[in-house]
């Protein structure tokens, strides 16, 4: 990589992920420069995927294996080791360019530290690696991450003790769901209360790097601490109440929440040292990876949304208020950019979508087709496509419905294809409805992004323009614009277009006819009554 050109500077943002650690550090232009849109390029990236790069650590996809598949632990010095390796890969003469540093982590996960961490981490020496000095400040060997689902009884006791799942969502954001901090610090707290006395702090994946990055204790951005079951969604502090319900003695552990553009200080003497950064190197607040993501594929404005078309099908965007979903299975998360922001993750995503693929032997080609040759609306053939069992709604075990004609035929192959996907979109416009914010603009990703038939389909039953957009690597992205340290962040840089689809106002009109048939439909599946 050449030196930044004179008005440029280099930001750094490093994404905590599942499965794999990754740097990406972009040009921006300098506050005072001109701050054209677009004008963000990616200069240089790095990434360290943990089984295969660090296999003395034993992980499978990203985790430490356990008999019991409710358990889901990872070793913090793994992820530092990581991160030591990224920055070697970046190297010294592109490390001592930068201006501003910040973390994404997958969020949920957190890491326990003893007393008297806040000084080792100011004095870390260059003389040893960052996992031999942090480890012994670890009073959890293991951290539990969001794939961790043990805590179903802690999920329990906090749900009645804050009077209910609408209660808990109404305060936190979210009702309490097994991989959220609050439920995962319970069950240690109550398990190994040994260690519970001896942890002094409780940081998330993103607070954890952060604090080693800065040398200092970080505190906890609103978005991140949006995961935990702990924040009070509208006040923006940590709740009381919350803390109560959870743990005996976590208010003097829970290090503050601030807003996700808090400066945290200057880089750690460490990495000046051994990498080369700039002394006066900022570090800003860490963030989830859902947050960071927004930032990343470029989501500013309420009303644009993210539709991520994979394994499960996950929409998350910008709201102008807080709203929160009666029925408690969506998320409200604090944006990066202050806004409110919404998740709601369908199970049966490609999954349904390969289902019904396979069913009739089909490949994605002629899946397509038969989207095309089929009409808005399936002459009111419909289906609730629940293959697996569903988050949204919660539906506990497999249920696929067929209503209005349509059979599980073979001379209903293409039928069966429209089906799905329209009561794939159907169900994610029903079940949104408690956002209040319609979405006006939708970005896709994920590899559903590809079918244009498919975003066509999305275009006409949620009523806006959806947009195929392919990013790589959009949490880390996210974190090196939220690095900048400027609102509104800057824009990531464009990629490829995609296919994209606007509203066809006949088909929209079928659809707004449609919904209330839908949702009478999945009112009678889930009430287990018969079906018309
Ligand atoms: C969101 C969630 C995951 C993690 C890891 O609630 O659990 O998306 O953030 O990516």
């Amino acid at each position: 990589m050449t030196r930044p050109a004179a008005g440029v500077s280099l930001y750094l943002g490093i994404d905590v992920g599942t499965q794999s650690l990754t740097a990406i550090l972009v040009e921006a232009p300098q506050p005072e420069g001109e701050q054209e849109d677009r004008a963000v390029h990616v200069a240089a990236r790095a990434g360290v995927h943990y089984d295969s790069e660090l296999p003395a650590y034993g992980t499978v996809n990203g985790q430490l294996p356990n008999e019991d598949p409710a358990i889901g632990r990872v070793p913090p010095s793994m992820w530092l080791e990581a991160l030591e390796l990224a920055l070697e890969r970046l190297g010294s003469d592109v490390c001592g360019e930068v201006r501003g540093v910040s973390v994404s982590g997958q969020q949920h996960g957190s890491v326990y530290l003893r007393a008297g961490s806040e000084r080792a981490l100011r004095f870390l020496t260059p003389d040893g690696s960052l996992a031999e000095q942090v480890d012994p400040l670890l009073s959890r060997a293991e951290a539990p991450i969001w794939t961790d689902s043990s805590t179903a009884r802690e999920c329990e006791e906090i749900r009645c003790a804050l009077g209910g799942a609408s209660a808990t969502a109404e305060l936190t954001g979210s009702d309490t769901f097994e991989r959220f901090t609050g439920p995962q610090i319970r069950r240690f707290a109550r398990n190994k209360s040994e260690a519970w006395a001896d942890t002094a702090h409780v940081c998330l994946v993103s607070s954890f790097v952060t604090s080693v990055l800065a040398g200092r204790l970080a505190p906890i951005d609103h978005g991140d601490g949006s995961g935990m079951n702990l924040l009070d969604i509208r006040r923006r502090a940590w709740s009381p109440k919350a803390i109560a319900a959870t743990a005996v003695g976590l208010e003097r552990r829970l290090l503050p929440s601030e807003p996700p553009w808090t400066v945290v200080g200057a880089i750690a003497p460490y990495f000046v040292s051994r990498y080369g950064f700039p002394p006066d190197a900022q570090v800003i607040i860490g963030s989830g990876d859902n947050p960071c993501s927004l930032v990343g594929v470029g989501v500013r404005e309420p009303g644009e949304a993210v539709l991520s078309l994979g394994t499960s099908d996950t929409l998350f965007g910008l709201l102008r208020d807080v709203a929160v979903d009666p029925e408690a299975n969506g998320h409200v998360f604090i944006a990066p950019s202050g806004h409110p922001m919404s998740l709601i993750c369908f199970r049966n995503g490609s999954l349904a979508r390969e289902a019904i693929r396979d069913r009739y032997g089909l490949d994605w080609t002629g899946f397509e087709d038969a989207l095309r040759e089929t009409p808005p609306g399936n002459d009111g053939m419909m289906m609730l496509p629940w293959f697996e069992p569903e988050i949204v709604p919660r539906v506990p075990s497999p249920r696929v419905v067929r209503l209005g004609g349509l059979e599980d035929a073979p001379d209903q192959a293409a039928r069966n294809c429209r089906a799905v996907v329209e009561g794939q979109f159907l169900s994610m416009r029903f079940n949104s409805e408690w956002m209040a914010t319609r979405p006006n603009r939708i970005l896709a990703t994920g590899g559903g992004s590809q079918n244009r038939e498919l975003l066509q389909i999305a275009a006409d039953v949620l009523g806006c323009r959806v947009e195929g957009h392919e990013v790589s690597d959009g949490a880390a992205l996210g974190a090196a614009l939220r690095a900048t340290g400027r609102r509104p962040y800057p824009l990531p840089p464009a990629g490829e277009p995609g296919p994209s689809a606007s509203p066809r106002p006949e088909a929209v009109a079928v659809y707004d006819r449609m919904l209330p048939r839908y949702a009478e439909a999945q009112r009678r599946a889930l009430a287990r009554s018969d079906l018309p």
